[in-house]
């Protein structure tokens, strides 16, 4: 990384099963980052707003059905599509705070009948690689507490449990920054030790090169 090109930003992504407070603490640490003078902005995937992230959200919403296997790559490619400008705002010094990333694209597949993780994780080698992937970690009980699932697909709890297991099996990957947050915590506690991570990993992120996923 040359002294000429500048720092560049971290790339953070949040995963966590339904309800765990990804979506809040996205923003919550968008703010707080930008308010400490660092710049930084969200993401968030699926991105329902292009045209593949529109089939995405038809599928999602029980509008549209699609095969196995032929949304996982959509899901994949939605992030593909997106790299360009990830790498671009990351080159510029941008923080990219990310909810939700190729960790849930496998494990949601994998959760299915006859999915392998290894198959599941091929579409995604090479992506630009998180400096920080945080879990959010909350046991289905305290998720109920906080409402009932919604309408969309892949909101039961029985697949969601698949879901965390499939979670467990992708944290065993120790070329992956994971950290797990305990979820459970008041959402200002929360708050801070994402924060506390985040700005260990935008510290050491400005002098190392962008890595890939899972290659
Ligand atoms: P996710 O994006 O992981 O599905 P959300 O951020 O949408 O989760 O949060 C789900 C619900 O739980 C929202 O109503 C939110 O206000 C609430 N919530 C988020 N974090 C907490 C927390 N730490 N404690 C209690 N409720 C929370
Ligand atoms: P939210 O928009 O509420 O986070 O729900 N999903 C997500 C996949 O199946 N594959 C993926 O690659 C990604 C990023 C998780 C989005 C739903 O889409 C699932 C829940
Ligand atoms: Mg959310």
């Amino acid at each position: 990384w040359s002294e000429m090109a500048g720092k560049r930003g971290a790339l953070i992504v949040l995963e966590g099963v339904d309800r765990a407070g990804k979506t809040t603490q996205c923003s919550k640490l968008v703010q707080a980052l930008q308010q400490s003078g660092r710049p930084a902005e969200m993401m968030r995937f699926p991105d329902r707003t292009t045209t593949i992230g529109q089939l995405i959200g038809a599928y999602l919403e029980n509008k549209s059905d699609l095969e196995d296997h032929t949304v996982h790559l959509l899901f994949s490619a939605n992030r593909w599509e997106m790299v360009p400008l990830m790498k671009k705002k990351l080159e510029q010094g941008i923080t990219l705070v990310v909810d939700r990333y190729a960790f849930s694209g496998v494990a949601f597949t994998s959760a299915k009948p006859g999915f392998r993780l290894d198959w599941c994780m091929q579409p995604d080698v090479g992506l630009p690689k998180p400096d920080l992937v945080m879990f959010l970690q909350l046991n289905p009980a305290e998720a109920a507490l906080r409402g009932q699932f919604g309408q969309e697909r892949y909101e039961t709890s029985v697949f969601q449990r698949t879901v965390q297991q499939r979670f467990e099996q992708l944290m065993k990957d120790q070329t992956v920054n994971w950290q797990v947050i305990d979820a459970a915590q008041n959402i200002e506690n929360v708050h801070k030790d994402i924060t506390a991570h985040s700005l260990n990993a935008i510290n050491k992120a400005q002098n190392l090169p962008l890595g890939e996923l899972w290659s």
